[in-house]
């Protein structure tokens, strides 16, 4: 057993040790009280999932093990000459909840590359979709092609312990994250290269390498790829695509199976299809205004009537976070460092300055700030990744980071089959009349 597995046997049993002791000695303490308006609302506010990888607080954003996205960048490990932080470090950091140090990132940068072997029946299950298929529906079917490599589903069909559902877990974990970055670029080259498919490069990082086989060999875009893949890969586990792969995984269906769920639900453009409304409301905003640099009137007429055409500003507002979301900030910063003369990226700059004050007006938008998916497309199309139906795929890698590393908690900690109750409108009416 690798040392990053029995590091991770340790500390899952140190825990489940004190979530005993939690549940045996508090487990009738009441959280909080659940209101009808809650129930209708999206569950909003209900504090109901335990999450060991990170926590969302409304004003300061994404803290992850205790780390902010800008600790993140200060402490995580870098590419050599890099300066944006190492996607292998964020995973060991919520994996196994301490910062990791430089031979831990290697030892999971090698892990990756040495079993990121994809089968070919997974590329010809994404041939056989017409070329017009959007890259998330290619991206869930690989997903679910690959699912005949779990170690778990093989195990469980043969029989094996429940103590041991945790080690099966790690594995399709680290195989399935090591395999994601070539099935994307696959997807990638396939839909908008005229297939012409790049081999990986076994001496570059896990995003570095991602980078290079979506056809990239700009230093710029491997360090933005690093970059995003940081600050996408984790929100707790409240989100639709966290939290549908926990629920799916508690089904005790593989890592596979819960994680194509989980994309299935970011596909959605309220959750991580935004990433290519936003640019696609960019672009046809500059169209519609005769192309080059809007003013900040233009702009504003331009949200007005998105508004009134009864649609959302992609990109601005969220379900939990109250203020300006840290990975905007992170992205601006790295925008201001390395393309700070983009026009795209100053349209985007304008528009934050723009929105805000309108969404605050109609009264009832509860975060008027931009979320991560409002900056990201600008960023990408200024290296020339200009097809923005495929920002999600990238958005979905990232986030494999993090909800695997709690898939493994959940087997770690023997999380039970999730089962909320649910009732019906005319229970709801009773209810209310005190029937
Ligand atoms: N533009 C216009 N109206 C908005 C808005 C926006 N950006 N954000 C919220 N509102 C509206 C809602 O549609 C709702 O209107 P309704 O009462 O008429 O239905 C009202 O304001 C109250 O909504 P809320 O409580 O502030 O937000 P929510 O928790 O219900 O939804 C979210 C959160 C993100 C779905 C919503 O802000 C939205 O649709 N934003 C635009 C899409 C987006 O950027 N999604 C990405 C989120 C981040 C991610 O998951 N990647």
């Amino acid at each position: 057993m690798g040392y990053i597995k029995e590091k991770f046997k340790v500390k899952a049993d140190e825990l489940n040790v004190e979530v005993k002791d939690l549940v045996k000695n508090h487990g009738s303490k009441k959280i909080e009280d659940v209101t009808v308006a809650q129930v209708y609302q999206g569950m909003r506010g209900i504090t109901g999932i335990v999450t060991e990888t990170s926590l969302l607080d409304a004003n300061e954003g994404i803290r992850f093990r205790g780390y902010s996205i800008p600790e993140l960048r200060e402490h995580l490990p870098k590419a050599p000459g890099g300066a944006e932080p190492l996607p292998e470090g964020l995973f060991y950091l919520m994996l196994i909840g301490e910062l990791p140090g430089e031979a831990d990132v290697q030892t999971l940068s090698s892990m990756w590359g040495r079993r990121s072997h994809v089968p070919n029946h997974v590329f010809d299950a994404i041939e056989a979709l017409p070329i017009t298929t959007h890259p998330m529906t290619m991206f869930t079917v690989g997903i679910m092609a690959l699912q005949t490599e779990s170690a778990f589903a093989k195990a469980y069909a043969e029989g094996i312990n429940k103590k041991d559902y945790w080690s099966y877990m790690y594995e399709d974990t680290m195989n399935l994250i090591a395999r994601l970055p070539r099935i994307a670029a696959y997807i990638y080259r396939r839909k908008y290269k005229g297939g012409q498919h790049i081999q990986p490069n076994g001496m570059l990082d896990w995003a570095g390498n991602f980078a290079h086989m979506l056809g990239y060999s700009d230093e710029g875009f491997k360090e933005l790829m690093r970059l995003y893949m940081v600050i996408h890969a984790d929100h707790e586990g409240g989100n639709v695509s966290a939290h549908t792969t926990h629920l799916v995984g508690s089904a005790l269906s593989d890592a596979y199976l819960s994680f194509a769920a989980g994309m299935n639900g970011l596909a959605g453009p309220l959750h991580g299809l935004a990433n290519q409304e936003v640019i696609k409301w960019i672009l046809a905003m500059r169209e519609e205004l005769g192309g080059g640099m809007p003013t900040k009137e233009q702009i504003e007429a331009y949200v007005r009537k998105t508004l009134s055409e009864g649609k959302v500003v992609p990109g601005y507002g969220h379900a939990v976070l109250r203020k300006t979301d840290p990975r905007f900030t992170a992205q601006m910063e790295f925008a201001k460092k390395h393309l700070p003369n983009d026009e795209l990226v100053k349209i985007v700059w304008t528009v934050y300055e723009t929105v805000p004050p309108i969404l605050q007006e109609l009264g009832k938008v509860k975060n008027p700030w931009p979320n991560v998916d409002a900056h990201s497309g600008a960023l990408l199309v200024h290296y020339g990744l200009v097809e923005y139906e495929f920002y999600t795929v990238l958005f979905g890698v990232s986030r494999a980071l993090g909800v695997l590393a709690s898939l493994c908690w959940d087997r770690g900690l023997g999380l039970s089959l999730e089962r909320p109750k649910s009732v019906t409108t005319e229970w709801m009416k009773q209810f209310v009349e005190g029937k």
